[in-house]
């Protein structure tokens, strides 16, 4: 049986004449930092002192284990190195690297010392920057929309600053290393192609091993065992699928071969169908192979949960365009979706248990699809295994991202080998659903003056309409794979055409008014955002000592898009009277994102199946900044998040124009049907009613429904003081004629009341007057302090109660602190 030595222990990290500590899986930055040489990076403007790491070359050291082993080969496996390394064994050079995105494997049999004196082991990394120029100056210069040269290195785009994130390049062992001891044959490349044809699940395994020149031509034989692994998610919505009663699987089928390749094939019969989250439960497989040589010895194992479900992308033409849905198990599916940038610029620190709370957000925001982008990572297995138990559908985006990128050697071959060995690592996962070629670069070609610049040069176009479906379709081809995002399907329309395909929505945050989504009916939405600053406390947290404003030295810092502060004062200016008082500017801000985002939203789920997907930019943070997140840097949850849950959710009752005027809609993606009565009432500011009526609405499964307002009922165009409130089944829609800028809020009156529970404080508001966008800012009572909702919009009477943990409301001044955590919607 292989022997497999971990080497996570004795490094240590060369900094002039010291060697410092380092942790391994690990980086540069991360150990300076515990070693207390650079300040921390994430706080105040220290990013720019420590932009020196970046540039210089490192070297970690450490010893192999003493030992013989009775081996026959001797393997040193790196999962990840960063990026641009040398690796030495015993002074002698091993190998060479210079892609962050590949494993490395290097033959050091008899290397290793034996009985002898310890062998050191050491990687020395040549600076990213080296690298990148070196390649540069070799394949020619490239458009970027970004200053620095990230296209020239299979590294983490983002390393190099993004419109969110700081410029910290990183260098180091960011993945597990280890050696490998074996003899006769080892397990190269394991395959799982899993489908299911009615009812019966197939994995078809490809196996690929290598020998050892003894063991070259013998016979092998590949087990395979595949076992029902229950459901380790253990969600049971009311979802509409039923729970398959079928006796648990246990299946066993094997292969014998004398070559380097097999397949071998075991067929679950009433395979319990793994679905998104909505739609049904995640069963997954225990799925087990094991490489035996002729005598019956073991010489390898292989093992990875698998899930049987069909996936498909339609992208048929039809009267309104070209469609983009996704289709589960035959289920036509809207996608909820975000998009993930890495949680850490270390990405090495992102821990298990981090995935799992960052994941598991998402899930309760109602996100069911995640797009992971371009510019960031093929992530770590933990993160699928934990869509795979969630439900989260996977959207894998190949790393390229907002530039030109060059086909010459030896980026090509680079990228070919980064693609297979990733299509290969990722595909047991039940969640991941689609590949998709880049981000931003076929529309990038064509709109931004790249055409004219490359005059003819290579610029990617050969990877994402050649090289990469290639790979996808020889190496897993029970995926779809997209060419990019945005994309229309070919150049017959403009790249981000929102009538075919998948497009972008940028000019509004850029340039317009969050109001023009409502004029647009994409297809699918990849992308749209709308910035606003962290939580209060992950701002004190990150600029120590600052007086905060709007523009204050650390504010603007911590805010790295173009003129992105300049977008923000005038994106709120179009709705509200710009506050000068840095909490009121720092709220309305937050109100402004999350009402951005959801009529976004609202506005296109309405519109299924003509539009089939939103995904939100972005879910999440890689440091303390103001950006389009939901979730902050210090993993704090914005207002949008909570905005997120209510457009998300699967019953969502919203007002949108039909033939001409208001209606009552209902977006109904559960699986039963919806029928109700939506009590709609025009009101006034002061909480008279007006004129109230009952409607019938209702929705079939998965779809839409809507009912038409009467006149009587409408607000007048155009006034300033009343507005339309239509209720149903504890949904709640609302509907304003005119700008808060222009309507006749009354000052907000509200009564208190702090109720201690253990562990929970409930925070009752009764509202006296209408309170538009109530928010509770929790993280000011207490950093640790946790709210269980954002924006509530109450009318007179009315009361929410709002639960908050992680603060004891201990003391005189608790209900004090409290009024001065809450914000709420004021007359301009
Ligand atoms: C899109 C993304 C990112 C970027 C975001 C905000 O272009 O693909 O590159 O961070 O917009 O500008």
């Amino acid at each position: 049986m292989k022997d497999v030595a971990p080497l996570s222990a004795g490094w240590t990290l060369r900094h002039e004449s010291a060697a410092l500590p380092a942790e391994v899986p690990g980086c540069v930055h991360t150990d300076l930092l515990a070693a207390g040489v650079i300040p921390d990076p994430f706080l105040s403007r220290n990013e720019k002192d420590v932009e020196w790491v970046g540039r210089a070359d490192w070297q970690y050291d450490t010893v192999l284990p003493a030992g013989d082993s009775d081996h026959e080969r001797t393997d040193l496996v790196f999962d990840g190195l960063d990026t641009a390394a040398t690796v030495m064994v015993g002074g002698e050079v091993v190998g060479r690297t210079r892609n962050m995105h590949r494993g490395y494997r290097f033959d050091v049999s008899g290397m290793t010392g034996g009985a002898g004196p310890a062998v050191p082991l050491s990687v020395l990394f040549t600076s990213a920057y080296t690298e990148a120029d070196a390649v540069r100056a070799q394949v020619g210069e490239r458009p970027n929309s970004y200053p620095e040269p990230f296209q020239y290195i299979r590294k983490m785009a983002c390393s190099f600053g993004w419109d969110w994130g700081p410029t910290l390049v990183t260098a180091g062992i960011w993945k597990p290393v280890r050696l490998e001891h074996w003899s006769k044959a080892r397990l190269s490349d394991v395959r799982p192609l899993v489908t299911v044809d009615e009812g019966t699940g197939r994995v078809g395994i490809r196996v690929a091993v290598e020998r050892t020149s003894s063991g070259a031509g013998r016979p092998l034989t590949a087990e395979l065992r595949v076992r029902a692994a229950g459901h380790p998610g253990g969600s049971s919505a009311d979802t509409g699928s039923s729970r398959s009663d079928a006796a648990p699987a246990d299946v066993r089928s094997s292969v014998s071969f004398d070559g380097t390749q097999a397949t071998v094939t075991a067929e679950v019969a009433d395979a319990a169908l793994w679905w998104p989250r909505g739609y049904g439960e995640q069963p997954l497989y225990e799925c087990e192979l094991v490489l035996r040589d002729a005598s019956g010895a073991e010489l390898d194992s292989w093992s990875r949960r698998i899930g049987f479900r069909t996936v498909a992308l339609d992208t048929s033409a039809d009267e309104h365009g070209t469609g983009f849905t996704l289709v589960v198990n035959g289920e036509r599916i809207f996608a909820r979706g975000v998009n993930w940038i890495p949680d850490d610029v270390f990405p090495s620190r992102i821990t298990p248990e981090r995935y799992r709370t960052r994941l598991t957000q998402a899930t309760e925001a109602g996100v069911d699809l995640i797009r992971v982008w371009g510019g960031g990572i093929y992530e770590s297995d933990v993160f699928y295994d934990i869509c795979d138990e969630l439900g989260l559908m996977v959207w894998q985006d190949f790393l390229f991202a907002c530039a030109a990128y060059p086909e010459e050697q030896p980026l090509r071959s680079e990228v070919e080998a980064e693609a297979r060995e990733n299509v290969t690592r990722l595909m047991p996962h039940a969640s991941l659903v689609l590949w998709n070629g880049n981000n931003e670069n076929l529309w990038g070609f064509r709109d931004w003056q790249w055409e004219e610049e490359l005059a003819g040069d290579s610029w990617g176009e050969g990877y994402y309409l050649g090289l990469l479906p290639r790979v996808v379709a020889e190496t897993d081809p029970t995926r779809p794979y997209t060419a990019g995002s945005p994309w229309s399907g070919s150049w017959d329309h403009h790249p981000n055409d929102p009538a075919h395909g998948t497009s972008h929505s940028w000019e509004v945050w850029n340039r317009t008014d969050y109001t023009d989504y409502l004029e647009q009916t994409p297809r699918f939405a990849a992308e749209f955002g709308w910035q606003a600053p962290p939580a209060y406390a992950t701002l004190r947290r990150a600029l120590p000592g600052e007086e905060l404003a709007a523009d204050s030295p650390g504010m603007l810092h911590h805010q790295k898009a173009a003129d992105g502060n300049g977008k923000l004062e005038r994106g709120l200016a179009r709705h509200f009277a710009v506050p000068v008082d840095f909490d009121r500017w720092h709220y309305l801000t937050q109100v402004n994102q999350a009402r951005a985002i959801a009529t976004g939203i609202e506005h296109w789920r309405a519109q299924w199946p003509v539009c089939a997907g939103t995904v939100v930019w972005q879910l999440n943070d890689c440091w303390p900044v103001t950006s389009w997140s939901a979730i902050d840097g210090d993993g704090r949850r914005k207002p949008l998040f909570h905005e997120l849950r209510r457009v998300y959710a699967d019953r969502l009752l919203t007002v949108q124009t039909r033939n001409g005027g208001p209606a009552v809609v209902a977006v109904n993606q559960s699986a039963r049907p919806w029928h109700t009565e939506v009590r709609v009432r025009r009101m006034a500011a002061d909480g008279k009613v007006l004129a109230e009526a009952a409607l019938e609405l209702s929705a079939p499964a998965r779809a839409v429904g809507h009912t038409v307002v009467p006149a009587a009922l409408l607000p007048d165009a155009g006034s300033a003081e009343e507005f339309l409130v239509a209720d149903a089944d504890g949904s709640r829609a609302l509907h304003f004629p005119v700008r808060d800028l222009a309507f006749a809020w009354p000052v907000p009156d509200f009564d208190l009341e702090l109720v201690r529970h253990e562990g929970r404080v409930d925070v009752v508001v009764t509202a006296r007057t209408l309170l538009r966008d109530l928010l509770l800012q929790a993280d000011r009572l207490a950093p640790e302090a946790v709210a269980d909702r954002g924006l509530v919009t109450l009318l007179p009477g009315e009361s929410v109660t709002v639960e908050v943990r992680g603060w004891d409301a201990a003391g005189d001044g608790a209900v004090r602190a409290v009024r001065e955590a809450l914000f709420a919607v004021e007359p301009a």
